[in-house]
């Protein structure tokens, strides 16, 4: 039960370790890589979806499913909040979801309830009841009528961790054991870009996708919230947090090296919650210069073939910066990202 996140990472670097040994039949391992990348099977659309996600404990009797969604979907559950990036309705669909897991007594699900349903909101907090000693809690999602156009993730304030939800009900640990006793809150978050963003207490919360680089090497981001001193540095899982942003419209931008930055406007409200689905921000602008075009190329070319082990790339150019999904080497990958952020120019500050 609760196959280790670790697990899987561990996987995924041996896959890269491989794919590094067949660099010779590298346009077959980019098809292969396509093929998995393919979302599953979806049957919702954009207004009408739901996510069932199911937390337990290593008692699979102890279940406690909720629904999130949008529409005639989940009619008989609870409606949500809207989407980031949609307007806020203030109707009675958008409704704060509260849901208590009970993990070292019999029963997992304590009660389901629909909190005050006149606060909108756009993320969705799950309050986890956790005793002190307890056991690992984990979630599974049930996808089969999700909308494939948004990601979805659970964000775990506590510690600083987004977690993603696989679509294949394989369960991932929301806490682990040993967890410090007590109502933990974690939030459902739900857009049209990998990368998002919301505020809820007026506290910004957020993950940010770099395309082509995996959990694990997104650290260092910068998101910033223009027109304020605010900011905030992504940790490894591309997961931040600033506090006090209270009511107003704001600019949120994220950079890092060697990226064409993204921004995303957050307007929020007088309740201290809004959502902003970001364009992710795409890695290609080898040299910083704001625009990413023939001479980010070169670069790339420069140290194309070239992993750690394998030499430098001359005088002008580092492999770290050249290694645009990080995975080490410089090899078609990095050109096939290159080519997303190809002729884009950052927003200027
Ligand atoms: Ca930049
Ligand atoms: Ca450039
Ligand atoms: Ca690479």
């Amino acid at each position: 039960m609760g196959k280790p996140r670790q697990l899987v990472q561990k996987n995924l670097h041996g896959w890269c370790t491989m794919k590094r040994l067949l660099a010779i039949a590298v346009p077959a391992f980019l098809l292969l890589a396509m093929a998995c990348a393919q979302p599953a099977e979806s049957a919702g659309t954009q207004d009408n979806w739901s996510v069932k996600l199911t937390f337990f404990t290593q008692n699979s009797t102890d279940l406690l499913p909720i629904t999130i969604g949008e529409g005639a979907s989940t009619k008989e559950t609870m409606k949500p909040p809207p989407m980031p990036g949609k307007a806020v309705t203030s109707n009675a669909d958008d409704a704060i979801v509260n849901a208590y897991v009970k993990v070292a007594g019999k029963k997992a699900a304590e009660s389901v309830a629909q909190a005050d349903t006149s606060l909108p909101g756009r993320v969705w907090p799950i309050e986890i009841n956790v005793e002190e000693g307890a056991a690992a809690v984990y979630v599974s999602g049930d996808f089969s009528n999700y909308y494939g156009g948004y990601t979805y993730y659970l964000m775990d304030l506590e510690n600083g961790k987004r977690i993603e939800i696989p679509k294949n009900n394989t369960p991932v640990a929301v806490f682990t054991s040993g967890a410090n006793g007590g109502v933990k809150t974690v939030y459902v978050m739900a857009g049209s870009s990998e990368s998002m963003a919301a505020t809820a207490d007026n506290k910004l919360m957020g993950g940010i996708k770099v395309p082509g680089r995996s959990s694990g090497k997104l650290g260092n981001l910068a998101v910033t919230v223009n027109g304020t001193a605010k900011s905030a540095t992504t940790n490894d899982d591309g997961f931040f947090t600033i506090d006090g942003v209270g009511p107003g419209t704001y600019t949120i931008r994220v950079d890092g090296p060697n990226l064409i930055a993204s921004e995303g406007t957050l307007t929020v409200g007088a309740d201290g919650s809004a959502s902003v689905a970001l364009e992710d921000p795409l890695a290609g602008d080898i040299n910083d210069n704001a625009v990413c075009d023939i001479t980010d190329f070169v670069l790339l070319k420069k140290c194309f073939g070239k992993d750690s082990e394998g030499g430098d790339c001359g005088q002008v150019v580092t492999l770290d910066s050249s290694d645009l999904n990080k995975d080490g080497v410089v090899d078609i990958s990095d050109f096939v990202l290159m080519k997303k952020a190809f002729g884009k120019a950052e927003p200027g500050l």
